[in-house]
Order: C-alpha cells, then sequence, then structure tokens
C-alpha cells in the first residue's frame, strides 16, 4: 500500500482524500501516514490525565509504554494549560519534566517537549527532546523562537490568545477559521523572522484554548486552510490536539446536559483522530495510543483507496503489540 496520493488514478468522489498532507519537518519518523503523537503530563492539574502521571519513574514507564503501543512521538510536559489553570515557575517545570525526557530519550524514543518556555526547551533539547511543541506560539516567551532558530529543531506553533486564567474571555470570533489562520499566518512569520527555519514549522489549530465548542467544529473541519499559511498558499504540517477535550464531552452530554466525563471521551476522539488523518492532519496529539493508531492506519487506508490505490495489505509498519488485535 502506498500513501502516494497525488500519484494514483483519483476515484469519483475522492473525499476527504483529494486533501493532501503537507510532508513533515525533518529530523521525525516518517511513516508516510498521520503520526500519533502520546501526551504525558507530569502535572498533578491537567484537566484529562492530571495527577496520573506524576512522577519521574512513573511517567517514563507511561511514555515508555505509548512508544510501545505505537506513538510515534511522545509528548512530555510540566505544565497545565486547562482553562483558569495558573502558572508554575520555571524551576518547577524544569523539575517535573527534564528527567522524564533524559530517560526516554536515552531510550532512543522520540520525544517533544510541551513548553511556553525558552529556558525549559533548551534543557529538553539537551535532555534529546526533538522537537518544540509551544503552545503559545512563541507569545509567552520572546526567547523561544530564536532559541528553537539556532537549535534547528522541529517547532510546533499553535494559534494561542493568552494565558488559560483569560483564555474563555478571549473566545470571541466573527470568523473563527478567517481569524484563526490570520493570527496564526502573523506568528508564523514572526518566528520565521526570529530565525526559525520554516521548513521546520507545524501549525495547530489550538483546539479549546480560548475556542468554544463551535470554534472547534469549525476548525476541525477546515484543516486544509489552517494549513495553507505559507506564501502562495503553501502547505505546513498540521497538528491536531483533540484528545478528551471538552468540546467532545460537552457533544457527548447526558440528557441532563451534564458533560460526559473526560476519560468517557477516548471514543469520539479516536472518532475524530479518523476523520482528521483522513483530512490530511499530519500528526494528533492523544492520550490513550491503540485504538488511535488503528484509527490512523484506517484514515490511510481511506486515503490511499480513495485515490485509486489497491489497498490489500493490513497494518505495515504497525507496531508488533498492536498485530492481529
Ligand atoms: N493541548 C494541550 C496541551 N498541549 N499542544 C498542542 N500542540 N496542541 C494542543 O491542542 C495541546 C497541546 C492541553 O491538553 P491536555 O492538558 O489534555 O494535555
Amino acid at each position: 500500500m502506498t500513501s502516494d496520493v497525488a500519484g494514483g488514478g483519483v476515484a469519483g468522489n475522492a473525499w476527504p482524500a483529494r486533501v493532501p498532507r503537507a510532508p513533515g519537518p525533518p529530523g521525525l519518523p516518517d511513516p508516510g501516514r498521520c503520526l500519533v503523537m502520546g501526551v504525558v503530563n507530569v502535572t498533578p492539574d491537567s484537566f484529562s490525565d492530571g495527577g496520573e502521571w506524576f512522577g519521574t519513574d512513573v511517567a517514563i514507564a507511561r511514555g515508555r509504554q505509548l512508544a510501545e503501543q505505537g506513538a510515534d512521538i511522545v509528548d512530555v510536559g510540566g505544565e497545565s494549560t486547562r482553562p483558569g489553570a495558573q502558572r508554575i515557575t520555571a524551576a518547577e517545570e524544569l523539575r517535573r519534566v527534564i528527567p522524564v525526557i533524559a530517560g526516554l530519550a536515552s531510550e532512543n524514543i522520540p520525544v517533544s517537549v510541551d513548553t511556553m518556555r525558552a529556558e525549559v526547551a533548551q534543557a529538553a533539547l539537551d535532555a534529546g527532546a526533538r522537537l518544540v511543541n509551544d503552545v503559545s506560539g512563541g507569545l509567552a516567551d520572546p526567547d523561544m523562537p530564536r532559541l528553537v532558530g539556532r537549535a534547528g529543531v522541529p517547532y510546533v506553533v499553535m494559534h494561542w490568545r493568552g494565558h488559560s486564567h483569560r483564555m474563555e474571555e478571549r473566545a470571541v470570533y466573527a470568523d473563527v477559521v478567517a481569524e484563526v489562520c490570520q493570527e496564526l499566518r502573523r506568528r508564523v512569520d514572526a518566528v520565521v523572522a526570529e530565525g526559525v527555519d520554516p521548513a521546520l514549522v507545524v501549525v495547530d489549530p489550538g483546539l479549546g484554548f480560548a475556542k468554544r465548542p463551535e470554534h472547534n467544529w469549525a476548525l476541525l473541519t477546515s484543516l486544509a486552510r489552517v494549513s495553507s499559511l505559507g506564501p502562495g498558499g503553501t502547505a505546513y504540517p498540521v497538528l491536531v490536539g483533540a484528545s478528551r477535550k471538552r468540546f467532545l464531552g460537552r457533544l457527548l452530554a447526558g440528557p441532563d446536559g451534564t458533560p460526559r466525563p473526560f476519560a468517557g471521551a477516548d471514543d469520539a476522539t479516536v472518532a475524530v483522530t479518523a476523520l482528521a488523518a483522513a483530512a490530511g492532519a499530519w500528526c494528533v496529539r492523544v492520550h490513550e495510543v491503540p485504538a488511535n493508531s488503528d484509527a490512523v492506519h484506517v484514515a490511510e487506508a481511506w486515503r490511499a483507496a480513495s485515490a485509486g490505490v489497491q489497498v490489500t495489505g493490513g497494518l505495515a509498519g504497525a507496531p508488533p503489540a498492536q498485530r492481529g488485535r
């Protein structure tokens, strides 16, 4: 099976395979499908998994497990970004994430660091991280873009309108897709002006960050527009972080309107993963890897078959843990 969508003859109704997937940045895995980024939040208070992996050994074990389950990248973060969260100090963030990153990197697991601080990003890169995932897109720490530019590593630039304690009041848009694209393009231009190589930029619509449910859905169905922010509409790879977010819990609310708790949103996350991967996302950031990994394989087969490529094989490239499931 090949995922070269541009190659095969395109079948009649090829939705959504006509949407190309922008190539990923060099230095990261490239299995020819949407990547799966597994999340390890080394925090006591993250919305979706707060406290579960709060401790170096348990966090390393979780990261290793995610990689064995098929995560292409393990994303390690030490600061909660849930709505309303207060910031922690840089010293505390370093204490939480650096030993975990060093432990996973020493096992040759591709690691990204989820941080808004240049100081933490630098220490993480020194400890072996290969990608900087900055939910503020370089806005929270003015030193970040220069540091990433000098380091020459891939950089996730997410759409962001401010720290968590002010996030909800900033979720106001007349045309969310147009405004997010415009603000994201400005951030990409700014980080490139500070020395980041455009070939290393990944963009992210920032689902749930100053976004109401309707904003998240509009962005999810406009990934091609979010991607095409480069000069002349050239495409950047897109990362999608929908996993366990509150808009899924609200979608699945009970008859009395009570949102489904986050852990009950894993199946809905898998559905979003399949749709986003089929629509050309470069990577999905998820808390539970096995089912999401299966979903990206299904999506890749869908894309290939929609493009007229015969799909005969099974899960080529899937981790051993998943074969035969
Ligand atoms: N979401 C969270 C944290 N980091 N990084 C990127 N690039 N995109 C996201 O959507 C994103 C992120 C918050 O989710 P969590 O607290 O459940 O991990």
